[in-house]
């Protein structure tokens, strides 16, 4: 099951892709306009996100005939709005590697990453969020950015009851000139990109074993392409939901990116026009454009 929303005359919609059909969950509820609305419903009655939803597939119009096919249903949008973004750091080697690459002052990344506690940072708010086919921003005053895709989970009131990709887009040259800078290398117009949908996490049971990818493509041609798994992260999901939750109660939509394991090669930036494409396995393809902001 993978829940997409989908801007629609005039109103938001909630649409299911379940063994290969497309539901309108809006046409059984109403009030479903967005993940968020599921998850709170399934909430109230105490059970799991895709029980709650598959009760609702035979009142569920299926959406428009022939769009079962496509991998995202036309006018997808940012599948939830997230409270906030929250997200983890240096929680695979590579990641480790490329702070170390890019700091002058390395050995705070290598503490970090072997410590008990995880790096967590504020990301995002849903106003910075973009969804699938908007522009990711790249700062105007950084010659160094770059995205990083993350496996990205979706918190209900603390509660884990979906997964989607995220892209934490980030300004190298701002983060590594000062660590103390982090949140202005993170957080800025349109810095965080989510979708094209959430999986409810109790879809599948390999969160931590899916293949990744990320291409990027410059004026027709692919200048980036890589994979890689997220069974290479060094820290559990409940690792890292329960570190954010500590002494803190969270927004009831909440969204932690688990930290990314794709870094292109130093000399790499991202620039104005390019095209971003993030596969994460039983989940698709988020794909962005970028633009300067
Ligand atoms: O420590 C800086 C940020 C790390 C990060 O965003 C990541 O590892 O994904
Ligand atoms: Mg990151």
């Amino acid at each position: 099951m993978r829940c997409y929303r989908r801007f629609d005359a005039g109103e938001y919609r909630l649409l299911a892709r379940v063994d290969g059909s497309l539901y309108d969950l809006t046409a059984a509820d109403d009030a479903l306009d967005e993940f968020t609305a599921l998850a709170r419903r399934a909430s109230r009655r105490d059970v799991a996100v895709e029980t709650y939803a598959r009760r609702l597939l035979s009142d569920a119009e299926l959406a428009r005939e022939g769009e079962s096919a496509a991998a995202v249903p036309a006018g997808a949008t940012v599948p939830l709005v997230p409270d906030e973004v929250w997200a983890a750091g240096v929680t695979y080697e590579i990641s480790e590697e490329a702070r170390e690459a890019e700091s002058g002052m390395p050995e705070i990344y290598l503490d970090v990453y072997r410590a008990d506690r995880p790096e967590l940072f504020f990301k995002a708010t849903a106003e910075r969020t973009v969804g699938p086919d908007e522009a990711i921003g790249i700062r105007g005053d950084s010659d160094w950015n770059v995205p990083e895709p993350e496996l990205a989970i979706v918190l209900h009131e603390g509660e884990i009851v979906g997964y989607t990709i995220g892209n934490d887009v980030s300004s190298r040259e701002i983060e590594g000139e000062n660590p103390l800078y982090l949140p202005q290398a993170k957080i800025y117009d349109r810095c965080c990109a989510l979708g094209p949908c959430v999986v409810p996490a109790t879809v599948r049971d390999d969160w931590n074993d899916l293949a990744m990818r990320m291409t990027i493509e410059r004026d027709g041609s692919v200048v980036f392409d890589e994979s890689t798994s997220t069974s290479e992260m060094v820290r559990s999901h409940d690792e890292l939901v329960s570190y954010l939750l500590r002494h803190d109660v969270v927004p009831e939509s909440t969204v932690l990116l688990t930290g990314t394991s794709l870094v292109p090669p130093d000399d790499f930036t991202l620039a104005e026009g390019d095209a971003v494409e993030i596969t994460i396995e039983g989940i698709g393809t988020l794909a962005n454009p970028v633009t300067t902001v």
